[in-house]
């Protein structure tokens, strides 16, 4: 009896030990890759394995090294970062391959034999988006923020993947409640896991203003103090937004700085009275009204301030956008609003930027550089695509992470919409509006108010997990696409968003595994 129990007891020991891991093409990747073949081995990372990058590569290092980081803490390996041309074989190979066309900017090639793993890019970007499929093909383990047991079993085959959409962000207000420095690296951490490459900082409304900016002193020493609800206010200095996009910028990610305007004004009109139609300053705001503020139009001093604003932001903005908002001026008269926006369009272009603005700013004469931003007209949307205006795609009745997944959700809005995890995912941005297509789509946001949020992980609740979905909305083809499938892959995320630590919605319309 003893001796057969022991070989029960040895054999589930030893099997857990050993179990393989899913096929490749099982691994329930998101976003799911334009290709995956299987093939039917193992591949094992030790503490022998090395890390190969291209000798004299710098930025290849680089991200070498983020991988290395990556693995250190819950696998305990450190794979030692070598630079070489000729890699051999039990090893994993970051190289580039310029070549290859098709791969684009954010395309790669990965490649997984029981003898090592080969990723090949185009660019360095690609290099780093195909690094997080690798971890997605680690198990979730790999995920912890603490020493895990091996073995760490990387099933075998190969991937060439790049992505539908060039633009796939995320949008986080800061304004109506602040988010520090940490907080604001964690969500580009998650969001960089997921292939996103933009993340949008809302970075002023009526009830804060977040960036300092030198030339106007009391946009911060007065206009930071306030919040929503009466809660601390805040702002990033321009050397931490600095230490922010470089953080970002490490992680293939631009940051797109918005300064809400002329409406969403009310903490700038609280911190300088000439900025006021009437000359007087406005009190500092804590409800959560919108469309009561607006600069005033007519006098040349608002010019002034928007041009030292947006030269401040563009000399700290190494990204190709400067957001001026331009959404519910509903106090601005629209003869003062078009004027307005191709004034500061023209402002923005001076500084060397392209503006984004939300949908109402195609009011104005745009650009064909200028892109704007859809999150509630469809006639909005029509009109910028109809002259060649490129869009993001956020429309709030499927992208707005700030609503509530269902009338018992307890932080959120539901003013657009009610909208579960199946909602946010079953939609297709090259079909939301009659005569916008594919083409004129430069790609898809997912904005967070956060009228309603005023801890991280209260962010991270509504941002999770309808955030993969939309994620994958950007890369992946919408014809591979579908909800009955993809809920599977998401609830095989189930360990992995755990051992992230992310406050997630577990939502009963997936099978969470
Ligand atoms: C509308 S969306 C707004 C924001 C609010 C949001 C709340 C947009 C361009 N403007 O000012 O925070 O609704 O969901």
């Amino acid at each position: 009896v003893s001796l057969s129990s022991f070989f029960v007891v040895f054999t589930v020991l030893f099997s857990c030990k050993t179990e393989p891991p899913a096929r490749l093409d099982a691994q329930s990747l998101i976003p799911l890759p334009v290709s995956v073949t299987a093939t039917d081995s193992t591949f094992e990372l030790t503490k022998n394995t090395a890390i190969y990058v291209p000798e004299g590569n710098e930025e290849v290092k680089k991200i070498g090294q983020y991988l290395v980081d990556l693995l250190k803490v819950p696998t305990g390996l450190e794979p030692e970062l070598k630079s070489t041309s000729q890699v051999p074989s039990g090893h994993i190979a970051l190289t580039l391959t310029p070549g290859d066309a098709e791969l684009g900017e954010e395309g790669y090639a990965l490649s997984i034999t029981a003898q090592g793993i080969q990723l090949a890019a185009a660019k360095p970007a690609g290099l780093f988006r195909g690094i997080q499929t690798l971890r997605q093909a680690l198990p979730a383990r790999a995920e912890a923020d603490h020493l895990q047991k091996g073995p760490w079993l990387v099933p075998t085959g190969t991937i060439r993947d790049y992505p539908t959409y060039a633009y796939r962000g995320a949008m986080l207000d800061v304004a109506r409640h602040f988010f520090g420095v940490d907080d604001v690296k964690r969500y580009i951490d998650l969001i960089a896991a997921y292939k996103m490459n933009a993340l949008h900082l809302h970075l002023s409304d009526d009830q804060g203003w977040r960036i300092e900016i030198k030339s106007w002193p009391n946009l911060t020493a007065h206009g930071s103090k306030s919040a929503v609800g009466g809660a601390e206010g805040g702002f990033y200095t321009q050397e931490q937004y600095a230490d922010l996009v470089r953080y970002a910028q490490d992680r293939y990610i631009i940051i797109v700085p918005e300064i809400d305007m002329p409406g969403h004004t009310n903490a700038a009109l609280a911190s300088y009275p000439e900025l006021n139609c009437d000359g007087k300053a406005r009190e500092l705001y804590t409800g959560i009204e919108v469309g009561f503020s607006t600069l005033c139009t007519g006098k040349e001093i608002t010019y002034k301030f928007v041009d030292d604003v947006v030269r401040e932001l563009a000399a700290l903005t190494p990204g190709p956008y400067i957001h001026l908002g331009g959404d519910e001026s509903h106090v601005t008269k629209m003869e003062d609003y078009i004027p307005f926006v191709n004034r500061v369009q023209d402002i923005v272009q001076a500084h060397g930027k392209q503006l984004i603005g939300w949908d109402e700013v195609t009011n104005a004469s745009l650009k064909p550089t200028s892109v704007a931003q859809f999150w509630a007209k469809a006639e909005y949307a029509k009109s910028a695509a109809d002259r060649n205006v490129k869009l993001i795609v956020s429309p709030a009745k499927k992208a707005y992470l700030d609503m509530q997944y269902d009338s018992t959700t307890q932080y959120g809005l539901h003013w657009a919409a009610y909208i579960e995890v199946d909602s946010a995912y079953s939609w297709d941005p090259a079909t939301m509006v009659p005569g916008v297509t594919k083409d004129h789509i430069l790609g898809i946001e997912a904005p967070l108010w956060t009228e309603t949020l005023a801890k991280i992980d209260e962010v991270e609740y509504m941002a999770f997990p309808r955030l993969l979905g939309l994620a994958e909305i950007g890369w992946t083809p919408a014809s591979a696409r579908s909800w009955d499938e993809y809920k599977v892959r998401l609830g095989n995320h189930y360990s992995r968003l755990k051992a992230k630590r992310i406050n997630f919605y577990q939502s009963e319309r997936v099978p969470w595994a």
